[in-house]
C-alpha cells in the first residue's frame, strides 16, 4: 500500500538552471558582440534598432562645392531620413536652419510620419552668391526619445565662384 517516495529532485533543478541559462543567453549575445562578428558599425546595445522609433539620416553633411552663380541660379541636394524601428511610428517634429542663412533653403519634405522601415526625403536648396562661402546647419528634431545625437544636425557648405 505504501508508495515509494519520489527520488528524483535533481532533474527539476537542472531544468531550472537550464531555463535560466536560456533566459540570459539572448541578453548577452544580442548586443555588441554580435555587431562585431558581422562587421556591423553598431557599437553597443543602445544603438541597435528596436521596436521604438529609430531615426537614421544620410548624408550627415552636405558640401555643395564651388558653384558659379552665372551658370547655376540654384541647386539642391536630398537628405534621406528613415525610421529603423520595428514597431512604432517616427514623427519628424521640426526642421530648421540654425543660422537661417539666406543662401540655404529647406525646400520640401515628403512625409513627417514614418512607419517602421519607411524613409522620406528632405530637399535642401543652395543659392550661390558670387565670391561668398556660405555655411549653416540643418537641425532635424523628431520623437526618437533614446536617440544619441538628436536633434540631428546636418552641416551645409557651399561656395559661390
Ligand atoms: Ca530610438
Amino acid at each position: 500500500m505504501k508508495r515509494q517516495p519520489l527520488k528524483s529532485y535533481n532533474p527539476p533543478r537542472l531544468l531550472l538552471i537550464a531555463s535560466l541559462g536560456l533566459t540570459f543567453a539572448p541578453m548577452l549575445s544580442g548586443c555588441g558582440e554580435a555587431g562585431a562578428e558581422t562587421g556591423s558599425p553598431i557599437p553597443d546595445c543602445e544603438d541597435e534598432p528596436g521596436p521604438a522609433p529609430e531615426i537614421d539620416i544620410d548624408p550627415r553633411q552636405i558640401d555643395f562645392g564651388e558653384v558659379d552663380p552665372a551658370v547655376m541660379a540654384a541647386i539642391s541636394e536630398a537628405v534621406s531620413m528613415c525610421n529603423l524601428g520595428t514597431r512604432d511610428d517616427l514623427h519628424i517634429q521640426n526642421i530648421a536652419l540654425r543660422d537661417a542663412n539666406a543662401a540655404f533653403e529647406v525646400r520640401s519634405i515628403q512625409a513627417t510620419l514614418l512607419v517602421p522601415g519607411q524613409c522620406t526625403s528632405l530637399e535642401i536648396g543652395f543659392q550661390p552668391q558670387a565670391g561668398v562661402v556660405s555655411e549653416d546647419v540643418v537641425i532635424i528634431d523628431c520623437d526618437d526619445e533614446d536617440c544619441d545625437g538628436c536633434p540631428m544636425e546636418v552641416p551645409l557648405r557651399g561656395e559661390g565662384l
